[in-house]
């Protein structure tokens, strides 16, 4: 059985953690591969409304397998705050985690090292979200990272402090002020905590999965423009968010994977700095943060807004393969009397349908094409009949432009908000 791939198309936020959480029924292995603590994933069902960071979406379905690929980076303070935070619901979500051996472990002089370079950044801060994500990735690829299965071994201690004695050197030339010691008992309990849970091999247990017939959704965090490799960098997160990030942080040959769900907005936001195209640094950008309550869900940052960007999106889609297109927010929409969409860049004086090397402001304006709005309210609705005329030429619109079918329209936060077409 093939690996379904479920992404944000956008720079992240575009309701992942309600798609899985939608989708899970139909699965039996939720597994995150990349990113960590940065992420947000906000699931709501029956009026509780609750943000998991580094534990798979899957976690609330009572079969499901939830794993924390070898791609994801995680913080065991963080993360046992988070299983602290589960207690409030029923059942014991211990036994529904595994853990790969090969993740990185984010040490507490990670977390210093990111904020010391924003600060040293200045203006030209990256804007993330201080949770240690690049220094942890800097030292993965640098071959210097402490991972998950270091824990079991008996000189982890001796590990560990090799390596914050070389984070040290690196935060004194900064010249950053900061307590560490007084975060590292916290930490070593937390790592504690982490040894009590199922750490595994988890590429044979994927593998053995596939070959039982088992059915495993891969849940992406962040967004294909915030990738490494392709996203708006040095804007942009430390780790491949895209599909091809599914296979390395799971394990799991190119050929194995199935669908490739790509989540987008009806809109556009990003969080953090960058170049955004299709920003909007007006009354409407506002109405549109407000309407669609765009604020971080790991920070409370107030998340940028602007229309749909059409050649990011038809970017994304060729880069992850997407099979599946699913919409969400589109009941922010209701009440714009014209939409826009960006359709093409003008980009050094000439008119480009592709997403150029660089799309900083001043090089690339985007042009609209405008298309009518609707007015009625979008939350009740749960068919496409039910559905504004003006809405559905929305939607046949960017199927058109794009040449994917839109599968899923969300109409709002909760799980029963969801329109399958
Ligand atoms: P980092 O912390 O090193 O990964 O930050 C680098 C950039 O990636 C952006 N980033 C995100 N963008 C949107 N959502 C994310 N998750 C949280 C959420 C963010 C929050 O779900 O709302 O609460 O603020 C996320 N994680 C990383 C980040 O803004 C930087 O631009
Ligand atoms: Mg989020």
């Amino acid at each position: 059985m093939a690996v379904d791939i479920l992404l944000g198309l956008q720079w992240g936020d575009e309701g992942k953690g309600k798609i899985v959480d939608v989708l899970t029924r139909q699965y039996d292995i939720i597994a995150r591969f990349q990113g960590g603590p940065n992420a947000g994933h906000t699931l709501e069902f029956d009026g509780i409304k609750h943000v998991l960071h580094t534990i798979p979406s899957g976690i609330f379905h009572p079969e499901a397998m939830n794993i924390v690929g070898n791609g994801v980076v995680i913080d065991p303070v963080i993360f046992k705050r988070e299983m602290d935070d589960l207690k409030k619901f029923e059942g014991d979500f211990t036994q529904k985690l595994l853990i790969s051996r090969k993740a990185h472990l984010i040490l507490p002089s990670h977390r210093m090292l990111d904020a010391a370079s924003e600060a040293a950044k200045g203006k030209k801060k990256i804007g993330s979200t201080l949770k240690g994500i690049g220094p942890t990735y800097m030292d993965k690829t640098g071959r210097n990272g402490l991972r998950v299965g270091d824990i079991e071994l008996p000189d982890f201690k001796e590990r560990y402090d090799n390596l914050v004695a070389k984070h040290k050197d690196l935060i004194a030339l900064y010249d950053y002020e900061c307590d560490l010691d007084s975060m590292e008992a916290e930490w070593f309990e937390a790592v504690d905590f982490l040894r009590s849970l199922k750490l595994v091999d988890s590429e044979p247990y994927v593998h053995d999965a596939m070959r039982a017939n088992k059915k495993i959704l891969a849940e992406g965090a962040q967004g294909t423009l915030l990738d490494i490799d392709f996203g708006t960098y040095p804007f942009v997160t430390s780790s491949n968010t895209t599909a091809a990030g599914a296979c390395t942080g799971l394990g799991v040959a190119p050929n194995q994977i199935g669908e490739v769900f790509g989540i987008f907005k009806a809109y556009c936001t990003r969080v953090g700095s960058g170049p955004f195209p299709t920003e909007l640094e007006d009354a409407t950008g506002e109405e549109l943060r407000a309407k669609g309550h765009e604020f971080g869900a790991t920070t409370g940052r107030p998340r940028r807004c602007g229309w749909l960007d059409l050649p990011a999106l038809k970017y994304a889609i060729d880069i992850n393969g997407v099979t599946q297109l699913f919409m969400m927010k589109a009941d922010v929409l209701s009440g714009f009397e014209t939409i826009k969409v960006c359709t093409k860049y003008k980009y050094r004086g000439e008119e480009v349908e592709h997403l150029p090397y660089k799309i900083e402001d001043h090089l690339v304006e985007a042009i609209y094409e405008e298309l009518p709005g609707w007015s009625e309210d979008l939350t009740s609705v749960r068919t496409e009949d039910e559905m504004p005329e003006n809405l559905r030429s929305y939607i046949r619109y960017i199927e058109e432009k794009t040449g994917v079918p839109v599968k899923v329209v969300s109409v709002g936060p909760d799980r029963t908000q969801t329109i399958h077409r």
